[in-house]
């Protein structure tokens, strides 16, 4: 069954593009559920469906089709009743046989029929003889029992139904974190690279702009028969459900629950459609607008000039025919980088090659799992020049936080350690109580290198008690670095309430720094507090927790975050030399 999502529908009015060639198909296949649930003529349905199908599958717009006078009967599937209703869908951004039939029929059906095992016959059951359009109707049909009323409702069919109702909920309600997604898109890449035929594949959509969180999964293909490619794709192992298959788009389910939509497009439009895809939709909004004062078009297939492609091989060169420099995919969402494009003000975006080492590292003094030793030598095989040691303090019982005295006996075994071009900082990850005051004794905390101080306990203080609490702890003139900010656990744990402004306000007046903790489930600082403390010239640091010498590798989700921060290498203290760092540190 098609998706039929109705997320695009309420949205067109205010698009300032013509309407996309999917949207026309989703109208043409919502017009075919329909009358599916109807029970119409078999033929009349698939003539919705073959329409559908061709629209999907064309490699211009169909509104610069129409422009044009081109005739859409001279492709398979649209004759001339259909190339009508396709020109009425494109004119008024609607079609009237829709909205007359959901007068008759509740739209929610069609979302029923996202339900694999609800096919049209069924729905038109549920409906006639429960009275039953959506989820929640159709799951308190379930448990009353009610449902085995009805004709071919049989245990097995409910139990079905069940899982996949489970499933689409689990979907609607969860975004998939950056970490996993970037594994799935991996495989899936190494898989398509071995299609006949293949040229190119990128990975587009919000896992290339670095999302924290997405929602699913943008892939683009260059190819010699996209038939082929596409047949290769929906026989990949993980896939449990193809959810469409064209000839140049397909849409499939992975047993992780997580959609994929491959995309195949021609050489000449690679730039354009990865830049499309890439997103964000308000991103590339913005640019169109400034296409529309340069009487250019620019679309998924490139920057028009009239009839005439003047761009759209490569990205930069869609950029530059619009008069912009080349954005980072991480920019694009809107939030002023197409100004900075053009007035030359864009940042020069932190990499992971300026990084210099850790400065929030566990070992198996505490809840760790290596030694100390061991951490070191694994920045030492990233090429880092310092990294920082800071186990937990003692009121984080559950970590198994050190009491004074063994940190003390941590100190001189770092001092035991060389590590060759590595050095190793004597830290603490110190408890910030409920008091605001500090896990240690001041004169152990003047004896270590660094401390990174964090909130553990007491999640649900008020917003004002919880800042309070927090400035208090960095009046401390040891308070170097307030790690995970917010404590937010994505998917997990809400942050807890904190007056951000004023807490960065409070960090720069005393040389205090903020956390980017890299851990793929925390992303704390989120990406708009990142540029927030850059406007207000706070300093950052981008630090792992690592607690295994594999999560080192973490740092380049933080650098992700970092770049849709608007992050420069000279906003993070981790870039510094280890002598830079140590006065700053100071405070
Ligand atoms: P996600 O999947 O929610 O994490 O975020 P995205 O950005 O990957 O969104 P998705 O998968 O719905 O669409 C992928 C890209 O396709 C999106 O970033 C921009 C483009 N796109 C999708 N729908 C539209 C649209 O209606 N207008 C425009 N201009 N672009 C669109
Ligand atoms: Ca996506
Ligand atoms: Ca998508
Ligand atoms: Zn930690």
């Amino acid at each position: 069954m098609i998706i039929t999502a109705g997320q695009n529908t309420g949205q067109r009015n205010i698009r300032f593009m013509p309407i996309h060639n999917s949207d026309i198909a989703e109208i043409l296949n919502q017009v075919a559920d329909l009358l599916e649930i109807l029970g119409e003529n078999p033929f009349r349905i698939r003539a919705y469906r073959n329409g559908a199908r061709t629209v999907g599958s064309f490699t211009r717009n169909a509104s610069d089709m129409i422009a044009n006078n081109e005739d859409f009967t001279q492709f398979p599937g649209i004759g001339k009743d259909m190339a009508g209703k396709i020109k009425q869908i494109v004119e008024t951004g609607t079609f009237e046989m829709l909205e007359n039939l959901k007068k008759h029929l509740p739209a929610e059906l069609i979302k029923l029929m996202n339900i694999s095992g609800l096919g049209p016959k069924k729905v038109a059951k549920l409906y006639k003889q429960l009275n039953i359009t959506n989820l929640e109707q159709l799951k308190s049909a379930i448990e009353s029992q009610k449902i085995l009323e009805i004709e071919g409702f049989g245990e097995k069919t409910i139990k079905n139904i069940l899982e996949e109702i489970n499933r689409l909920e689990q979907k609607e309600s969860r975004r998939t974190m950056i970490s996993v997604a970037q594994e799935y898109a991996k495989s899936i890449v190494e898989y398509l690279r071995k299609a006949e035929g293949i040229i190119d594949v990128s990975v587009a959509g919000s896992v290339r702009r670095q999302r924290e969180t997405i929602m699913d999964l943008d892939i683009l293909v260059t190819c010699k028969d996209a038939v082929k490619v596409m047949d290769h794709f929906v026989k990949y192992d993980e896939v449990v459900k193809v959810l469409s298959k064209g000839r140049t788009k397909s849409t499939v389910l992975l047993r992780s629950n997580l959609q994929v939509d491959v995309r195949a497009v021609p050489q000449e439009s690679y730039g354009a459609a990865l830049q499309y895809f890439t997103g964000s939709k308000e991103h590339s909004i913005a640019l169109r607008k400034i296409a529309i004062k340069k009487k250019y078009k620019v679309n998924e297939y490139g920057v028009f000039s009239g009839k005439k492609r003047i761009a759209g091989k490569t990205e930069e060169e869609v950029y530059n025919k619009l008069g912009l420099p080349y954005i980072e995919p991480e920019l694009r969402e809107n939030r002023g980088e197409i100004e900075a494009a053009l007035s030359g003000k864009l940042p020069k975006l932190i990499t992971i090659k300026d990084i210099k080492g850790d400065l929030h590292i566990h070992t198996d003094y505490t809840d760790g799992h290596a030694s100390i030793s061991k951490m070191a030598q694994t920045a030492q095989q990233l090429g880092y020049k310092y990294i920082a040691i800071t186990d937990h303090t003692q009121h984080t019982t559950i970590a198994g936080g050190l009491r004074p005295a063994e940190i003390r006996k941590q100190i001189k075994e770092i001092d035991s350690l060389q590590i060759k071009g590595v050095t190793i900082l004597k830290g603490s990850e110190v408890d910030i109580l409920e008091e605001g005051t500090l896990d240690l004794p001041d004169e152990l905390l003047k004896e270590l290198d660094i401390r990174v101080c964090s909130v553990h306990s007491k999640f649900n203080l008020s917003k004002e008690k919880q800042t309070e609490r927090i400035i208090k702890a960095m009046d401390n003139r040891y308070f170097n670095i307030l790690a995970h900010p917010t404590g937010r656990l994505i998917n997990k744990r809400e942050p807890y309430e904190i007056d951000i402004e004023k807490i960065m306000k409070a960090a720069k007046e005393r040389n205090c720094i903020l956390e980017l903790n890299s851990f793929p489930d925390r992303l704390d600082l989120n990406d708009i507090y990142c540029k927030m403390a850059k406007e207000m010239g706070v300093k950052i640091v981008i630090s792992t927790d690592s607690h295994r010498p594999g999560d080192m590798e973490f740092m380049r989700f933080g650098i992700g975050q970092a770049r849709r921060g608007w992050l420069e290498a000279l906003d993070v203290i981790n870039t510094l030399s280890l002598t830079a760092l140590k006065k700053i540190l100071k405070r």
